[in-house]
């Protein structure tokens, strides 16, 4: 069966494409000129939108991937306004650093919600991951994408930008909300 990733950023989509490879599903790239806007509040409104919507425009199944950086020291921001944060993801960067500046409370979270919809639209499967981290001062490693050379992760002793491509995928927020998804796959009917 045909499956639409619905995303348009590129590194969610090798991530997303990693887990997936085995599953069974055929997966098709989400038309580029489908864009969804991300009108909800939270992780999982967002999600369930994207999928929606995609599954709803392709007459396909969908999944969709809502995710983002939640800062304890700034109340939980970026959160669900991680990719608006600035333009790049460079910038996104800086304008993070400059807020935490003096800061000495640098824990945060990552958050990924995904979620499956059937071609009527209907959510099917929704699942949810946290990875608990610190923000660096400076950026360190080359890996990954976004925000992953200011995220430190204690227990690896590296940043998601310093792991490899298997390392971050086994440990980070996507990788714990689609071990779950996977395991409740095969009871989609
Ligand atoms: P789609 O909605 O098209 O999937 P997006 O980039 O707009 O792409 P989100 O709205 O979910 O996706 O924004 C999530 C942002 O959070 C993303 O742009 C990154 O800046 C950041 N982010 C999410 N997961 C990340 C990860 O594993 N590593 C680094 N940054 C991540």
């Amino acid at each position: 069966t045909k499956l639409v990733v619905a995303t348009g950023n590129p590194g969610k989509l090798k991530e997303m494409q990693a887990y997936l490879v085995d599953s069974g599903w055929e997966l098709i790239l989400k038309p580029e000129e489908l864009e969804i806007e991300e009108t909800g509040e939270t992780f999982v409104a967002n999600a369930c939108l994207k999928a929606s919507q995609v599954a709803l425009a392709t007459g396909n199944w969908s999944i969709a991937d809502d995710s983002g950086l939640a800062v304890d020291a700034l109340n939980g921001a970026p959160g669900v306004y991680s990719a608006r944060y600035a333009d790049s993801d460079t910038e996104r960067i800086n304008r993070l650093l400059k807020e935490l500046k003096n800061e000495e409370n640098r824990q945060a979270q990552f958050v990924c919600v995904v979620a499956i919809a059937r071609p009527d639209g209907a959510i099917a499967l929704q699942t949810e991951g946290i990875c608990h981290g610190e923000i660096l001062h400076t950026p360190q490693g080359n890996g990954g994408f976004g925000y992953d050379p200011i995220f430190y992760v204690p227990e690896q002793h590296l940043s998601y930008a310093e792991m490899t491509p298997e390392m971050k995928r086994s440990i980070s927020h996507r990788g714990k909300a689609f071990t779950e998804l996977l395991q409740k796959l095969p009871n989609l009917t």
